[in-house]
């Protein structure tokens, strides 16, 4: 026997069930189109379109990634301030969806090459979250065994993590040149900053890359400065996606995942065709400071970082897009947020205690090919054993 109170609480949670479930399927549409905001052409005379179709899967692995490197980069920044992290630690936040659309257009087997704004490139292609932030704590786990930290991450068909300005987009044209001679139907993006694109090299490059017809994409990421330089005040023309004069360019919002997706894809078929090599800007924007030792205000104010946050965020804007679209409820998103902290959380803390490499190894794996057992210290006469115990790197797929 059931009192009046049983029974009409017994009602209330089945109709309560029954709109949640009819909720539930309604909010969980297979896929949506969206409109992106318009790409401006260089020498190309129809771009893609602008209307851009997302799967379920898609939107709900592209708020998963781009939240785990936001994530990611917050643990970088505790890390570096409990000085677990040595040296330099420039962060990618607000910049995730240019990584992330890239990624999802090419495939394992292309080539990536970027700048020292590499952690959740790194984390994109293939190492897992212990493998970069125990990296950046010079810890055994890290994916090059701690021996290289913030800017030298490396794994298969990812080139690093490259230091010197500007230097990474030469070093893609020649990996580029490998695959055009090779035959191998793969193509290489190369990033490069605003600042960067100032530089002689990266026109020389262009150059050889159009006489050559390379397999590449040139993509500048605009996040607004270089250092604390505003593109504006650096470049005579801040207009990145026009600056290949006779290589094709287009013009896409870095802070919008479909819209990357969408030009990559795009380009990168057109390399694939033999059409290479284009030029992509993609206009972003960074949160923090050039590195995490630079406060990031004394150039620009707060009221125009927090701007950018509210307007043009790439998780947040995605995000409502994503739910608006009933491609996913909140609440699917809230629990996939607790996921991922607990991941970073628990990277985060391998990262802070597995152990180092022993002091001999600073002598291992010098040179790729080994001539001999033993190679010279800081003089001649001192010598170090030398030998080849490198391991695969620390990658999760
Ligand atoms: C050849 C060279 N010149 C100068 C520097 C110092 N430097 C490091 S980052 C940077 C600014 C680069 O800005 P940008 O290309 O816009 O990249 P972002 O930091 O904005 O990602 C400069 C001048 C360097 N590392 N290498
Ligand atoms: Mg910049």
């Amino acid at each position: 026997m059931f009192s009046l109170r049983t029974i009409s609480s017994l009602w209330r949670t089945s109709k309560t069930d029954l709109i949640v479930q009819c909720q539930q399927q309604k909010q969980r549409l297979s896929s949506a189109t969206f409109t992106v905001h318009p790409y401006k052409l260089h020498r190309i005379d129809e771009g893609p379109s602008t209307e851009v179709t997302c799967t379920r899967d898609q939107a709900i692995n592209y708020y998963r990634e781009m939240t785990t490197i936001r994530r990611m980069e917050a643990a970088a920044n505790a890390l570096y301030k409990e000085k677990a992290v040595r040296g330099f630690c420039h962060l990618y936040t607000g910049q995730e969806a240019v990584a992330v659309g890239i990624e999802d257009a090419i495939t394992k087997k292309d080539a990536i090459i970027t700048a020292y704004r590499a952690h959740g490139w790194t984390y994109l292609r293939g190492v897992s979250l212990v493998g970069v932030l125990a990296e950046l704590t010079g810890r055994e786990t890290g994916c090059a065994r701690g021996k290289g930290g913030s800017m030298h991450l490396y794994c298969d068909r990812f080139y690093g993590g490259n230091g010197i300005v500007g230097a990474q987009i030469p070093l893609g044209a020649g990996i580029a040149l490998a695959q055009k001679y090779t035959n191998s139907g793969e193509i290489t993006l190369a990033l490069c900053g605003d600042g960067a694109a100032n530089q002689g090299q990266v026109y020389e490059a262009f150059n050889m890359s159009a006489l050559w017809k390379l397999p590449i994409i040139f993509v500048v990421e605009n996040n607004g400065y270089g250092m604390g330089t505003s593109a504006e005040r650096a470049s005579a023309c801040p207009l990145f996606y026009t600056r290949g004069d006779y290589v094709p360019g287009i013009w896409v919002d870095g802070m919008d995942v479909l819209a990357v997706r969408q030009a990559t894809e795009f380009l990168a078929k057109m390399c694939r065709d033999g059409q290479g090599p284009f030029v992509m800007e993609a206009s972003t924007y960074r949160y923090f400071g050039h590195s995490v030792s630079d406060p990031g205000t004394s150039y620009r104010t707060r009221d125009e970082v927090q701007e950018v946050r509210r307007s043009r965020d790439p998780i947040t804007m995605f995000k409502e897009n994503i739910i608006q679209a009933e491609l996913v409820t909140s609440d699917e998103l809230k629990q996939i947020d607790v996921d991922i902290r607990k991941q970073v959380d628990e990277a985060q803390q391998k990262s802070r205690t597995d152990p180092e490499l022993p002091i001999e190894h600073l002598y291992h794996d010098v040179y790729a090919n080994m001539i001999g057992n033993d190679i010279r210290g800081i003089t001649p006469f001192q010598r170090h054993k030398h030998q080849n115990t490198s391991k695969p790197c620390n990658i999760t797929i």
